[in-house]
């Protein structure tokens, strides 16, 4: 039997990454015997501009409905005609098919990022390469709710081009889309178990502007509600202002941070500041029945085509999307590959070499297609 893989390339370094995504994961797979058919998609705004009116092909949905698991690289590529990216005749991202498309059809309700400093990474929050936080001072899982908010597919724009033109941008929050979500995370701090670096608590803290909106306070009141049933988590809630700076301060106070759409979008990339920068981020898009594997990172179209880039976000995504798959499907075999790759990344950070320019500088940097290599090699040897 075979794993139905759909992987979604997109633009730019997206493809690039994916590439070595999957250097990882077919090396780990024929050591443990594990099959996949793979039925890559071409999708984004390249794809868009050399087709004309969609951003990836007529049967594209039913062949990621299809799939057991889906990898996505990076979507988004800048206008020829000037600033922006390429939008569709809708006015959507072309691209936005694949994310947020997904998302939403396959109720994909839940985008799980994991804030994880590794021994050996070099973040520059200060200017210079060193580490501010010990690895075990940061260590959470921030959860964005990821099917309703100001991505709602809702809005639009009246009077278009003229004087008295107005653009709306509806912000939908409803108690079924906060419940999945808040409950999601609550869940999964309880299954963690590991609590909040500084103190060993267990914590879900809700960001929100409930002193403000009305989206944020019936998500406060059902957080508060679905709480109830987590007597032993402690509840938490945080302005999503003031959280910027607490998260940079203090980022051991966090466990579980659980969040609407947009401020999850943008939070999250600030907290990527924590862990090394977007090369290092992974994002994991759950539902019920569907998952779908990225890094956060979008597709860095000055980089593309140079071999550049950092693929540890893409490829740690796989191995998200195999811990995920094999608790889906009880295959222990999948779990094992989800632990050699991460041990494989350990391993290459704690040695220090090939890095990319991103986590090294420009001096010392290795191209994506060697960190790859060198983590595919390190991973099959901790299968041995
Ligand atoms: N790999 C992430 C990516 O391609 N992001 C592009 C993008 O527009 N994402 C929208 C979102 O994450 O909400």
């Amino acid at each position: 039997m075979s794993y139905k893989l759909v992987t979604l390339g997109g633009d730019g370094t997206g493809p690039e990454v994916m590439r070595e995504g999957l250097r990882v994961l077919n090396a780990i797979s024929s050591a443990l015997d594990v099959s996949w058919s793979v039925d890559d998609v071409p999708c984004g705004g390249q794809y868009y501009l050399e087709h004309g009116d969609r951003d990836w092909p007529e049967g594209a949905e039913a062949r990621c409905d299809a799939a057991d698991l889906i990898l996505l690289g990076a979507v988004g590529w800048p206008s020829p005609t000037g600033a922006g990216p390429v939008l569709m005749k809708d006015g959507k991202m072309a691209g936005f098919s694949p994310v947020i498309g997904n998302r939403t059809r396959l109720n994909l309700f839940a985008n799980v990022r994991p804030v994880k400093l590794y021994e050996g990474v070099q973040h520059r929050i200060h200017g210079q390469n060193k580490q501010v936080w010990s690895p075990g001072q940061v260590d959470m899982v921030m959860i964005r709710e990821n099917t309703e908010g100001l991505y709602s597919p809702t809005g639009g724009k009246l009077s278009p081009g003229g004087r008295t033109e107005v653009a709306i941008d509806t912000r939908v929050i409803t108690r079924r889309g906060s419940e999945q979500v808040i409950r999601f995370a609550f869940e999964l701090c309880r299954r963690r178990n590991k609590g909040a670096p500084k103190d060993g608590k267990l914590r879900v803290t809700q960001l929100v502007k409930d002193n403000v909106l009305h989206g944020c306070q019936l998500f406060s009141q059902v957080f508060y509600e679905i709480g109830e049933e987590y007597p032993e988590i402690e509840k938490d809630s945080a302005i999503i202002d003031a959280f910027t700076q607490w998260l940079m301060g203090q980022p051991e106070y966090y466990d579980v941070v659980v969040t609407t759409n947009m401020f999850g979008d943008i939070v999250t990339d600030l907290a990527s500041v924590l862990q090394g920068g977007m090369g290092m981020a992974v994002g994991a898009n759950i539902g019920r029945d569907h998952g779908m594997f990225e890094p956060i990172h979008g597709s860095a179209p000055k980089h593309a085509g140079k071999d550049k880039v950092n693929p540890i976000a893409m490829i740690l995504a796989v191995k998200e999307g195999l811990e995920w798959l094999g608790n889906r499907k009880q295959d222990p075999r999948l779990g094992r590959a989800a632990q050699a790759i991460e041990a494989a990344v350990i391993d290459l950070l704690k040695t220090g070499a090939p890095l990319t320019y991103d986590l090294v500088g420009e001096a010392k940097a290795a191209k994506c297609s060697e960190v790859g290599q060198w983590i595919s090699e390190a991973a099959v040897r901790h299968l041995a």
